[in-house]
């Protein structure tokens, strides 16, 4: 069938964007009189896409397969397209024929299915089934579920929802909704909402997760919030395709796009003025009934904490902001938060969701609901894109219904858990790991509260040697943020701690969640520098590229890096320093392909960076881009250490690719013979096809990381008691390990060093 489907005009190539020749490329040809088609079309510049737009009025998905993205195209857009330089392919040849081909199979007779069960899903629902199983689910558990109404269309269908809940309405439990299909055609964003709902409905007593999230919080799911354009969509194959509402513009265009027409950032960026454009946004903020009524829905129950907003296509977790590729403040939340829904997805079904806030994940759009909802009203707010990537679209079978739901269940139970607490907590820097000797380490902690007032004590709680838990308050520096103190202790000890807010309801709410069974941990050591390098200044020593390195360009240097796309502008050492050693120097506005490692290996060489002692750690600034060419990627950066300069050791490889500077921190122990001298060599390969590699390293340090061996510790178990006394006194008057003055005698002088560091 997918070979029916799919005509590769063109495959894409998986090397570089600058590596791309387009005039080896076969040039496509109208692949059918009369039907529309589906083509994904490479974006590699802003002027691509304004062709792509002035060309097709319809984007299917959107730009995150490498700079991709689909477009609906008629027979005589595609003959334009064919004589454009774009490269494509097209995904979906006869459009018609699938969209006639689905209306013939949801002709026949429908398998209903009852209330807790899955037949209901075996196929696409139209709007009276949808909204005739939300019935049912109420009248099936009365005591947990009822429908609510958020709204009329403007054609005058109701916008309905359903209120799951064991607690009952009007309390003061946190709030979270899930709603879907502000755009007609994505039905498989409608399914995935009937899904949540019959989900949380149906295991509501026998699974414990949504047991306990049901008698903690209040779940809205609105399964289509744009029921014209649903129905509409159902009322005829010619507006299977259909994607906004059903307002009638006045100039012989219809709809607006309900999700352009929400009152944070209206009309900015991403939105279109044009009454027939697919984005058109409206007359004014909420001009639409649909969208004000989910304004008001939201605006009444301020304790509405999260929201999922589901569309298709494209499996992406899409967090604000959408009108701005800025970050907003709660960038790191949204991520790990999108993180979370991600694995719960891999781990219903193993399918893959990329995360990421929309305006720089995919395009800016103004006036969507996630920006109104997170920035309007202070909740956080995630669109989902469920299935699939473009092989089908929009018109995806029915066999992916529930695997897909599947997956968006998980994803939403474990963003309503975390969410439904009401309160999150962040550690802003992370948690120290090693702490030093005899002094207390502060611990920012974010405290983000989704309902106003709802945290009446913060604390750190902290034990030293698994002592007993003592706790100290976190003191207020500003906004949200928090200060706690690790309390001081003793070198080699280790320290436990975790974080724990009340809330007003008496519960509550730890970092780690489950502590104090899990805790963070830091151990206590000092720290001294065996040795230092920051590549300002020459040394002959470090070696930039060795004997047998085979690559062709992009050899390590030492200087003042310039930028490209992949490398660095500056070294990372702070102040006036400006040098690195890194891989190829470019030129002033130089192409990236042109400075980069290419055709094989090359090696930074350090010389001798001290002698091996237990506890020493190799710590260094790394800055390695990799535009992940080849499959398998073999492009990695390799860091090896060596004992002798001859045989070396592979310590860490990296192939995660950052256009940022990032430490690297690898304990020797085990790596480098104790004693001997330490090397390390860093190599940067180009070897998978067509690769762009750039590397850079700076401020290498060797640390040793422990505590001064105590005198009298003649066992080495880090206390200095009885067990020391007694192999000292065994050795009375004859040489041995209680000879701690090293006069060749174990004598009294040996017994009052033990005695004073007694303990
Ligand atoms: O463009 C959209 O509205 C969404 N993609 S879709 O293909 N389903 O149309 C993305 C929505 C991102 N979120 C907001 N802009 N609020
Ligand atoms: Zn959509």
């Amino acid at each position: 069938m997918l070979d029916l489907l799919l005509t590769f005009v063109v495959s894409f190539t998986s090397s570089h964007l600058t590596d791309i020749d387009s005039s080896t490329l076969e040039r496509a040809k109208p692949v059918r009189e009369g039907s529309d088609s589906v083509v994904r079309v490479r974006l590699n510049s802003l002027r691509d896409v304004r062709t792509m737009e002035s060309l097709s009025g319809d984007m299917w998905s959107h730009g995150i397969y490498g700079g991709e993205a689909d477009y609906q195209v008629s027979p005589e857009q595609l003959a334009a397209l064919s004589r454009t330089t774009l490269e494509y392919c097209v995904m979906i040849e006869n459009l018609d024929e699938i969209v006639q081909a689905e209306a013939k199979r949801l002709s026949a007779p429908p398998a209903e299915g009852g209330v807790a069960d899955d037949a209901w899903f075996g196929d696409f629902k139209d709007l009276a089934a949808i909204n005739a199983r939300l019935d049912a689910l109420a009248a099936a558990r009365p005591d947990i579920a009822s429908v609510v109404v958020v709204g009329t269309s403007l054609e005058g269908r109701q916008i309905r929802g359903l209120r799951i809940s064991a607690a009952s309405a009007g309390t003061s439990v946190p709030g979270i909704v899930f709603n879907a299909t502000q755009h007609a055609r994505e039905w498989g964003a409608a399914m995935t909402g009937m899904f949540l709902a019959d989900r949380l409905v149906e295991s509501a007593d026998t699974d414990p997760r949504v047991h306990a999230l049901l008698s903690r919080a209040e779940i809205f799911v609105i399964p289509v919030v744009n029921p014209d354009g649903y129905f509409f969509t159902w009322s005829d194959s010619a507006n299977r395709l259909w994607r906004k509402n059903r307002r009638n513009n006045g100039d012989g265009t219809f709809g607006v796009d309900n999700n352009r027409n929400w009152g944070y950032e209206w009309g900015g960026a991403g939105a279109s003025t044009q009454t027939s454009s697919e984005t058109y946004r409206g007359t004014g903020p909420f001009s639409e009934p649909e969208t004000a009524a989910m304004r008001d829905f939201f605006n009444a129950r301020p304790n509405i904490v999260s929201n999922i907003d589901f569309h298709a296509y494209s499996q992406l977790v899409l967090s604000p902001w959408a009108y701005t590729t800025s970050p907003s403040v709660d960038a790191g939340l949204f991520q790990s938060i999108g993180d979370a829904m991600k694995n719960a997805i891999a781990a219903e079904t193993g399918m893959g969701y990329v995360v990421g806030p929309v305006g720089s994940t995919l395009y800016l759009a103004s006036g969507g609901s996630v920006d109104w909802v997170y920035g309007a009203r202070g909740a956080l707010a995630w669109t989902i894109e469920v299935r699939d990537k473009g092989t089908y679209g929009f018109i995806m079978p029915p066999a992916e219904i529930l695997p897909c739901a599947r997956e968006c269940f998980a994803a939403a139970l474990t963003m309503a858990e975390v969410t439904a607490q009401a309160v999150i907590l962040t550690l802003p820097t992370g948690s120290p790991t090693q702490l030093l000797p005899n002094q207390s380490t502060p611990l920012a902690v974010i405290i983000r509260q989704f309902v106003p007032g709802v945290v009446v004590d913060r604390k750190l709680f902290s034990r030293i040697n698994a002592g007993s838990w003592q706790s100290t308050p976190l003191v207020l520096v500003s906004g949200d943020v928090y200060n706690g103190m690790i309390p001081a202790a003793s070198c080699g000890a280790v320290v436990d701690f975790y974080i724990e807010v009340t809330l007003t309801s008496g519960a509550a709410v730890r970092y780690p969640t489950s502590a104090p069974n899990t805790f963070l941990s830091a151990t206590v050591s000092s720290e001294s520098i065996l040795n230092e390098y920051n590549f300002e200044v020459a040394n002959s020593g470090w070696l930039y590229g060795i004997v047998g390195d085979t690559a062709t360009a992009g050899v390590w240097v030492r200087g003042d890096p310039i930028a490209t796309t992949a490398q660095s502008e500056d070294d990372h050492t702070s102040g006036s320093a400006t040098q690195c050693a890194f891989t190829g120097q470019g030129t002033v506005g130089g192409s990236a392909g042109a400075a980069d490692v290419d055709g094989g290996i090359t090696t930074l060489q350090s010389p001798i960076l001290g002698t091996m002692v237990a506890g020493a750690h190799l710590r260094y600034w790394f800055w390695y881009t990799n535009n992940l060419g080849g499959s398998p990627n073999l492009d990695e950066f390799v860091v090896q250490v060596s004992s002798d300069g001859i045989v070396w050791t592979t310590a860490t490889t990296v192939q995660s690719s950052a256009t940022a500077w990032r430490e690297a921190d690898i304990t020797l122990d085990g790596l480098v013979a104790v004693g001997s001298n330490i090397r390390v060599r860093f190599i940067a390969q180009d070897l998978g096809a067509g690769s762009l590699v750039e590397a850079a390293i700076d401020d290498v340090k060797i640390v040793t990381i422990g505590c001064p061996a105590e005198i009298g510790d003649i066992n080495g178990d880090g206390l200095v008691n009885g067990a020391d006394l007694t192999i000292l006194l065994s050795q009375w008057g004859g040489p041995g390990s209680g000879d701690l003055n090293g006069d060749q005698i174990v004598g009294g002088a040996d017994l009052a060093a033990l005695l004073s560091n007694w303990g």
